[in-house]
C-alpha cells in the first residue's frame, strides 16, 4: 500500500505529480487551521505532511500515529514541537538557503522604505498634496554610510549585512552567541554585546529565529537603549519583539521608525495601530514571497519529503536525532 501524504501548501501540478509517483496525495488547498474536520479525519492514515500554514501541536501528533515526516515550506520551524517530533522519530524538514537572498531583499526593502519614508510620501501624492517642492518636514535619512546592527547573523542576517556593507558602505555590528570570523573578514563586521549594538546602530535589523530564548528579546529596555533616530526592522518573527513596547517607543518618539514584515499575531489584527502610523512601514509577511523563491521552497519541501518517506536522508533535516532513531 502506498504511503499517504497530506499536502496543504501551495504546490504546482508538477510538484503534486512528483509526490504522486510514489505516494497517495490528499490536498487541502488554503488550509487555515489544523482543526479543519477533513484534515483531522485524514491524520490517522498520514505518513507525511507538507505545507506551512498551520501549527502542528503535540495533541495533533496523537492523532497521527503513522506519521514519519513533515516537510515545512519555510525555513522557520517555530510552529512545530521539535522535541516531541524527535521523541516520536518523526523527521522535520525545512527549506533554508533557497529563500536567503529574497528574505534579505525584503529586509533591505524595509530599511530603504522606512529611512526614506517611501510609503508615507507615496501616500502624499495620492492625496494630491504634492504642490510645492518637498521640504525638510518630509526629508528622510541616509542609509549609505550608516551603522547597521544585526540581531542574528545566520544565513539571512549575513545576506542583509552583505547588502549593507558591499552595496551601501555601511559599518556592520552583529550580536551572536558564536563569532563569525569569516564575515568579520569579508564585511568588516564587529561582534558586539546586545546593549552596545543597540546604542551604536543607526539601523537595527532582527533576523533571529523564534525560540524560547528569543521570545520578547526586544522590549521596553532595549528600545530605550536605541538612538532616538534609530530605525528598527523586523524580518524574523513578531514574537521576538514585545509589540506593545514597540508601539509605545514609536508613539513616544523613542525611536524614529519601524519596518515590519512580521507581527505577534498574523494576520495582523485590524485593531493594530501599526499599519496606520506614519513612521511605520508594515508588510503582510512577504519575506520570501516571490514567484521564484516560493517555487524553489515548495520544490525543496517536495524533494525533502520524497527522500524522507523513501527512507533516505532528506536534504534539510531539522531534528537529526530523529534520523538516528529511524
Ligand atoms: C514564509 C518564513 O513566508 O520561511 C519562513 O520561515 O517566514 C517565510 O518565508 C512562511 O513561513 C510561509 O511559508
Amino acid at each position: 500500500m502506498k504511503k499517504r501524504i497530506l499536502a496543504y501548501g501551495r504546490l504546482n501540478d508538477e510538484q503534486l505529480a512528483q509526490l504522486g509517483q510514489d505516494f497517495e496525495v490528499q490536498t487541502f488547498p488554503d488550509l487555515a487551521s489544523a482543526d479543519d474536520p477533513a484534515f483531522r479525519s485524514a491524520l490517522p492514515d498520514a505518513h507525511g505532511l507538507i505545507g506551512a500554514s498551520v501549527a502542528i501541536t503535540p495533541e495533533l501528533l496523537e492523532e497521527a500515529p503513522n506519521l514519519e515526516a513533515i516537510a515545512t515550506i519555510s525555513v522557520g520551524y517555530d510552529k512545530y514541537p521539535v522535541e516531541e517530533l524527535t521523541r516520536r522519530g518523526i523527521l522535520l524538514c525545512n527549506t533554508p538557503d533557497v529563500l536567503t537572498e529574497t528574505t534579505a531583499d525584503t529586509g533591505f526593502l524595509l530599511i530603504m522604505a522606512t529611512a526614506r519614508r517611501a510609503v508615507e510620501l507615496a501616500e502624499l501624492i495620492k492625496r494630491g498634496e504634492w504642490q510645492t517642492g518637498i521640504g525638510p518636514e518630509h526629508f528622510g535619512s541616509d542609509v549609505h554610510g550608516k551603522t547597521l546592527g544585526m540581531i542574528g547573523f545566520g544565513r539571512i542576517g549575513a545576506a542583509v549585512a552583505r547588502r549593507g556593507a558591499l552595496g551601501f558602505g555601511m559599518r556592520i555590528l552583529y550580536t551572536k552567541a558564536s563569532p563569525k570570523p569569516e564575515l568579520e573578514v569579508e564585511l568588516g563586521a564587529e561582534r558586539h554585546e546586545m546593549d552596545s549594538l543597540l546604542a551604536e546602530a543607526d539601523i537595527i535589523c532582527v533576523t533571529v529565529p523564534l525560540t524560547a530564548e528569543t521570545e520578547h528579546l526586544i522590549g521596553e529596555r532595549e528600545f530605550a537603549l536605541m538612538k532616538p533616530t534609530a530605525i528598527f526592522v523586523n524580518i524574523a518573527r513578531g514574537q521576538v519583539v514585545n509589540e506593545a513596547a514597540l508601539i509605545e517607543a514609536l508613539e513616544m518618539g523613542r525611536i524614529r521608525a519601524a519596518g515590519l514584515d512580521v507581527f505577534e499575531q498574523e494576520p495582523l489584527s485590524p485593531e493594530s495601530p501599526l499599519p496606520h502610523m506614519t513612521n511605520v512601514v508594515a508588510l503582510p509577511h512577504i519575506g520570501s514571497a516571490t514567484h521564484e523563491t516560493r517555487h524553489a521552497m515548495a520544490q525543496r519541501a517536495v524533494d525533502n519529503l520524497v527522500l524522507a518517506l523513501r527512507g533516505e536522508h532528506p536534504i534539510n533535516l531539522v531534528n537529526e536525532a530523529a534520523w538516528r532513531s529511524v
